[in-house]
């Protein structure tokens, strides 16, 4: 079993720096990229694989996108940042531009993605507190077993993982835990008066790309709208054209009360998200209450209105939906042993590895890599595979055809 890599001495370099000077914070394939084009990433080594992880969809239009390059780069030469305490000349366009887009009153941008996570929660809070009238510090946000939102305390506050959540105590009360996909559980909890939003993401990514039954989300957000609850879509993996829609909440016309938007806002240039939500939430929040010194900054805004329009100009959305089809199909067709279940929604996929053995999935992943596929194991048994969005339907069969072989060759 290969679970200690065979690497360059080059490669070995780079590792051993990231292990004595870098916090362990994560546990990376050792595989040291360089550059990046489309679909594709080169390592140090000159090796080109297929990125099969897209920066956990952060780069849904593909690794060094020309035109949002351009964008970033103009842009950069021009003006990076003011801070919010005065004007820019780019940060209004973007805001129309991108509430046009989705259908929303107003945008608050934000940079990483649980920081506009923290943000949705606090508008949901404060409209809650202002509005719905809650007695103060009362309020309970609803939020799903096994959900994925970020790393912040209060984030992980509502974690269901211990590996996130051992010895960071004490956490962030006033949320409320249900199964995801269960939908009597929101019934019974949406009957507590002080619950004032249900948080989800429309298919959950770390959990290993958990779809929903086809009418969860529309229904869910029903059942919120009837009980005066907002209904809160965390898109920040499953937007921005991943899922073969727009958005995943697309998939079922739900608008959701909040939206938050993150990773592939910028395309991977730069840290981006935003919340978007109509008046009588946003303006909830006065200026002082709420912000980030990098939020809305010229770079950033520049840099997001052109990763938006190419997803749209280069119908990734559609692509999407056409190659994800194809990828699953591939799969299936495989009809391999060592794959248990084939699951996802457009270009956001995963399968599940049918093995005793608990490192199977690292070991299949290894083999990938060497056959030049990179993609990473969750939870032991779940490989997840998401491409970057302009990768074609010969590239999808091609890659069906490397997964096969790699799946045979760790075969025991
Ligand atoms: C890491 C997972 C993916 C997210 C949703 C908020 C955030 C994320 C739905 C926070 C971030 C990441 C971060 C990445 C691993 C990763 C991930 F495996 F943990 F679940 F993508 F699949 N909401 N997802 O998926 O966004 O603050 O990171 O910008 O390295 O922790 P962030």
């Amino acid at each position: 079993m290969e679970l200690v890599a065979k690497v360059s001495a080059q490669t070995q370099r780079y590792l051993d720096m990231e292990e004595k000077y870098g916090a362990h914070n994560y546990h990376p394939l050792p595989v040291v990229m360089s550059e990046g084009r489309g679909v594709f990433v080169w390592d140090v080594d000159g090796k080109r694989y297929f990125d099969f992880l897209s920066g956990y969809s952060a780069v849904n239009q593909g690794h060094c996108h020309p035109k949002i390059l351009d964008a970033f780069l103009a842009q950069a030469r021009r003006l990076t940042l003011t801070s919010r305490a005065f004007h820019n000349d780019v940060l209004g366009n973007f805001e129309a531009y991108i509430t046009k887009l989705f259908g929303f009153d107003k945008v608050l941008p934000m940079n990483t993605g649980v920081e506009a996570v923290e943000t949705a929660l606090k508008l949901a809070r404060r409209w809650g507190y202002e509005r719905k009238g809650i007695p103060a510090n009362m309020a309970k946000i609803v939020t799903c077993t096994e959900n994925f939102h970020g790393r912040t305390t209060t984030v992980i506050s509502f974690s269901t993982d211990d590996d996130s959540r051992r010895d960071f105590g004490p956490f962030t009360p006033g949320f409320v835990s249900i199964p995801f996909n269960d939908i009597p559980a929101l019934e019974a909890v949406l009957a507590d008066s002080n619950v004032i939003a249900f948080l989800v993401e429309p298919i959950q990514g770390e959990a290993g790309v958990v779809v929903p039954n086809d009418s969860y989300l529309a229904t869910a957000a029903g059942m919120c709208k009837a009980a005066n609850v907002l209904f809160i879509a965390d898109e920040i993996q499953t937007g921005l054209a991943r899922t073969g829609k727009m958005l995943a909440c697309d998939h079922e016309n739900v608008h959701p009360d909040i939206l938050i938007l993150g990773k592939a806002l910028s395309g991977g240039m730069m840290p981006v998200s935003a919340v978007l939500a109509d008046d009588d939430i946003m303006l909830t929040i006065k200026p002082g209450e709420h912000g980030s010194t990098y939020g809305g900054n010229p770079l950033a805004s520049a840099t997001a209105m052109v990763a938006l329009q190419v997803l749209q100009d280069e119908h990734m959305a559609e692509n999407a939906a056409a190659c994800g089809k194809l990828f699953r199909e591939g799969l299936l067709a495989l009809n391999h042993p060592l794959i248990k279940v084939v699951r996802g929604k457009g270009l956001f996929n995963a399968i599940v590895i049918e093995h005793p053995n608990k490192d199977k999935a690292w070991e299949v992943c290894m083999k990938l890599k060497d056959n030049g596929i990179l993609a990473k194991p969750t939870h032991h048994d779940r490989i997840r595979f998401a491409p970057p969005l302009v990768i074609t339907p010969k590239q999808i069969m091609e890659c069906v055809e490397i997964i096969g072989r790699s799946l045979d060759e760790v075969m025991d």
